[in-house]
């Protein structure tokens, strides 16, 4: 099994260095949009692209995740919403079991389906921890999953989850507001997460300032999502990136 970018995702962790992930979900982009999208993100410094999304219509995944590929040296990271959003083409997948949640199909189900197609692909598999948290709007992976997320105010079940993952072998935790979240999720929650857990945390949804971006990495994440503000303002690309990176030195 493949672990080439886990151990920079670790070593960026150890090292104190924040990484930002912008998320593009195949539905939304056409060759135009991921062109702009990967000028930016050469420009500005962007760490990773997450691909993928709750529901994933089209099929034109593969060819997203190539053009990318083709187009500039940034990881790609199928985010998937589905087992059958898969691509060879990309660096690794984010193998999500949904931790904050009580549905056995999203737990360990659709993963036992997908196994053989999952290994097959080749792809770097990260065993990935997700957690939602109640962003203040019912979301698309909350409907979808069937699962009630975590209370935005109970950081101790976050923190116990969290732990819960860590300790059956998950390799990274995504505590998720869910896209387009009214509410990202609280500093203090990240903060009690982080101090917790020893594997990289990766923090995504609501985000739409930079300086949110900024708070969430000095409260202890290591990887910040943003998707639906770049999506409206791809501009925002630069100055998320800028605010992120410049956690490390200050920290
Ligand atoms: C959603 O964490 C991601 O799964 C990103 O959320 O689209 O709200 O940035 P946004």
């Amino acid at each position: 099994m493949k672990h080439r970018l886990y151990d920079i995702i670790s070593e960026r962790k150890l090292a104190g260095k924040k990484g930002f992930a912008v998320l593009i979900d195949p539905d939304k982009v056409d060759e135009a949009k991921l062109d702009e999208l990967i000028q930016l993100g050469i420009a500005a410094g962007v760490d990773y692209f997450f691909v993928g999304g709750s529901l994933v219509i089209s099929s034109h995944l593969d060819e997203v995740v190539s053009y990318i590929k083709s187009n500039c040296q940034i990881p790609v990271i199928l985010f998937p919403g589905s087992p059958n959003q898969l691509s060879k083409y990309a660096d690794a997948l984010l193998y999500l079991s949904l931790i904050s949640g009580r549905n056995p199909e999203l737990l360990i189900g659709q993963h036992v389906i997908s196994a053989p197609a999952v290994k097959k692909s080749g792809l770097e598999i990260m065993p990935t921890g997700y957690m939602v948290i109640d962003g203040g709007a019912p979301t698309t992976v909350s409907y979808i999953s069937n699962a009630a997320p975590i209370p935005r105010d109970k950081n101790e079940i976050a923190m116990c989850t969290a732990m819960a993952g860590e300790m059956l072998g998950m390799k990274l935790i995504y505590m998720d507001a869910g896209s387009g979240a009214r509410n990202p999720i609280n500093e203090s929650m990240i903060e009690l997460v982080a101090n917790r857990i020893e594997v990289p945390l990766i923090i995504g949804g609501g985000i739409i300032h930079p300086e949110k971006a900024y708070l969430n990495c000095r409260a202890g994440a290591d990887i910040v999502v943003v998707g639906n503000a770049i999506e409206k303002d791809p501009g925002l690309i630069k100055e998320i990136a800028a605010a992120i990176h410049s956690t490390a030195v200050i920290a």
